[in-house]
């Protein structure tokens, strides 16, 4: 209890201290406004998105900042839609994305179900997804499927439909990805008008940005931590909070919840351990990352520490097994998609960039030092890691000047 309003003042002060230029600057508890913040495609300082990256705030951005490329719209802008609309289809350009991208297998989930707290995913050929759209009728929501987590760009390296805005440009997640060639955080969504994604946080904790390419989402957002109450005896978070009973001003949490419209060529942003829920109220199509940076890693390695506590406690009668340690290690990835290993590796393969390069030497490198070091105080990691991090540490000790240390 202590904890949570003491988390709602520090945000409040931080706000009101930080942001005053923009719009919202009376506290979270008062304004369950978002802040949108503008900036301009010729405008190098991105200081106050930084800012709100890093207290861990929501804002929207908007403005050419997030919708060009070098003084020019995006491509997908011009390529992926069309001047008018159509019925189905609002202004998606059906005729060019099924002419190039048709043949393409793409995952779809279904709306209208419920199985172990998501929607149940299937897959389909992009060209009958498109054609289910141009006759989907909105009042038949059992039906209304969900093109998510499309992994676009990394099927298409060679496309440049988009580009990520400067802000959120710092990504260890999506480069360690794409160095190693393996499945990224980068999607594409496209919905119908209904479609909407369950109540969530996002993969170990990371931030995502969201941006509209076409229509508008509803977005409702509790801060991290505040969802706890909305659990049940079990521990259980609700499926579904745009129902009255969470909607409710007499709601407890009502001061904590936010609820934003984003609108097409905006962009949002959600903090890491904030827990939403998205609603398409037009056919949208956005594209959109998770990523962790120097700012939030330690909250993802926390989240993987606290992650493996529950994990052992969970097969804790089983602890005279043989690699128990390892069992624990092989749920922990099935369950997050992450485990020590995996989240090592990504730590170490900056360090180790960034030494080389001798870029930014306190700006990415003191951070990880920071975080090798807790790994160190760790017995599980080390176990899982202890030559590779012994061996990171030794190049980041002669990397950093002796005051940094
Ligand atoms: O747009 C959606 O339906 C969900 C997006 C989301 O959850 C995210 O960007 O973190
Ligand atoms: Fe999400």
């Amino acid at each position: 209890m202590l904890c949570e309003i003491s988390l709602v003042i520090h945000y409040s002060t931080m706000h009101q201290e930080q942001v005053k230029e923009n719009d919202c600057t009376a506290s979270l508890e008062v304004c369950n406004e978002i802040t949108r913040v503008h900036i301009d495609a010729n405008q190098t300082n991105h200081s106050v998105a930084l800012d709100y990256i890093s207290k861990n705030i929501p804002f929207i951005l908007t403005g050419d900042v997030c919708i060009t490329r070098g003084g020019s719209r995006w491509p997908i802008f011009d390529l992926w839609l069309q001047d008018e609309p159509n019925e189905g289809t609002g202004y998606l350009n059906v005729d060019y994305i099924c002419q190039k991208y048709g043949d393409e297998t793409v995952p779809v989930a279904r709306c209208g179900r419920e199985e172990y707290g998501a929607h149940p995913k299937t897959e389909m050929t992009f060209r009958e997804y498109l054609n289910y759209l141009t006759s989907f009728n909105n009042s038949s929501h059992t039906d209304c499927l969900y093109l998510k987590d499309y992994h676009f760009m990394r099927s298409h390296p060679d496309v440049e439909l988009y580009e990520t805005p400067a802000c959120f440009s710092s990504d260890w997640l999506n480069e360690y990805c794409c160095d190693k060639g393996i499945d990224d955080y980068r999607f594409v969504y496209m919905g119908p008008k209904g479609s909407w994604t369950p109540f969530h946080a996002d993969v170990l904790r990371s931030y995502s940005w969201s941006a509209n390419v076409c229509g508008k989402k509803r977005w409702i957002l509790y801060p991290s931590g505040g969802e706890d109450k909305l659990k049940d005896k079990l521990g259980n978070l609700p499926f579904d909070v745009s129902t009255e009973q969470y909607a409710s001003v007499a709601h407890h949490l009502y001061k904590q919840r936010m609820e934003v419209v984003q609108e097409a060529g905006e962009a949002i942003f959600i903090p890491s351990g904030w827990h939403h829920q998205v609603h398409n109220l037009e056919v949208t199509l956005s594209v959109n990352h998770n990523w962790f940076n120097r700012n939030n890693v330690p909250k993802c390695w926390q989240y993987l520490q606290e992650t493996l506590s529950c994990v052992q406690r969970q097969i804790d009668d089983c602890r005279d097994m043989h690699d128990w340690h390892g069992h624990c290690q092989v749920l922990l990835r099935a369950y997050l998609g992450f485990n020590y290993g995996d989240f090592l590796k990504i730590i170490i393969h900056i360090a180790k960039k960034r030494i080389l390069t001798n870029e930014d030497a306190n700006y990415d490198v003191q951070p990880i030092l920071a975080i090798l070091q807790s790994v160190c105080k760790d017995e599980i990691a080390l176990q899982v890691s202890q030559v590779e991090v012994n061996d990171c540490l030794a190049h980041l000790y002669k990397h950093l000047p002796d005051n940094k240390k």
